[in-house]
């Protein structure tokens, strides 16, 4: 091995603190009850394209108390869930038709949660209730429960969850059905919308969140350890490629 960390971090410009990645969430608490807009943001995450059918006018979302109607059930966020379009004075919920909605951060997300309180009703057995995780307009990752119809009780709850790919957005959709009239939507509320953001960077390494001179002696160390942790540009072997890629790699910083 003939070269040496040390002399290679005298090279590198040190100093950039950067913010760990970290986790939006909304949780629609910090609203009175009341129309939120066509578009709204809570917690880091703006909401948008909210749609009662296929290709119809955008619609307002809402915030609305849901301590009436939803307090036993341990996922429900006091006091306010979002709705698509309807809000009470009082704290029982009367639940909107959803077809669709979109929700995003400003950088890309690599999960996401929302628990969707909805309706065991006849009317829309079959359908096909999802949340998607896009890159554009193409999905790269979804969660889906088909409505199963009649339930012997009304409010039923269901946390929909994605990982595994980097997405732009995420996609609440409903899609099919069995009733004509109710096709494409199911009545239901909306809680605890959370987008994570990607893994800690592996620039990090000393897990603080912050790049800092302390990750590169890290850096070194491994290094001249052997350590394979120190193989950055994933050859099996180490060399000033990996030091070039650490320093690309930290940068660009931990977004
Ligand atoms: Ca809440
Ligand atoms: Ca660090
Ligand atoms: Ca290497």
């Amino acid at each position: 091995m003939g070269i040496r960390a040390i002399d290679v971090v005298g090279l590198l410009a040190v100093g950039c603190v950067c913010a760990a990645a970290n986790a939006e969430e909304a949780d629609f608490d910090g609203f009175p009850s009341g129309f939120l807009g066509r578009s709204f943001s809570d917690g880091g995450i703006t909401f948008s394209e909210n749609l009662w059918f296929p290709g119809g006018n955008q619609v307002q979302f809402a915030a609305t108390n849901g301590t009436g109607s939803i307090s036993s059930f341990p996922e429900f966020s006091p006091v306010n869930v979002m709705t698509t379009g309807s809000w009470s004075s009082g704290t029982v919920l009367g639940f909107t038709r959803t077809h669709q909605w979109i929700a995003s951060r400003s950088e890309p997300g690599e999960s996401a949660q929302v628990d969707v309180f909805w309706l065991g009703r006849p009317n829309w057995e079959g359908t096909e209730v999802c949340l998607e995780g896009l890159v554009g307009d193409d999905v790269v990752v979804s969660d889906c429960f088909i409505h199963p119809g009649a339930l012997p009780v009304d409010i039923q709850h269901t946390r929909l969850a994605l990982s595994g790919e980097t997405f732009d957005r995420i996609r609440f959709i409903c899609r099919g059905g069995t009733v004509p009239g109710e096709l494409d939507g199911i009545l239901a509320v909306f809680d605890n919308v959370v987008i994570d953001g990607a893994p800690p960077c592996r620039v990090d390494l000393d897990g603080d969140g912050e790049l800092t001179l302390f990750d590169f002696l890290a850096y070194q160390n491994l290094f001249d350890g052997g350590d394979l942790a120190a193989d950055f540009d994933g050859d099996g072997e180490l060399t000033l490629f990996d030091f070039l890629a650490f320093q690309n790699e930290f940068d660009a910083g931990c977004g």
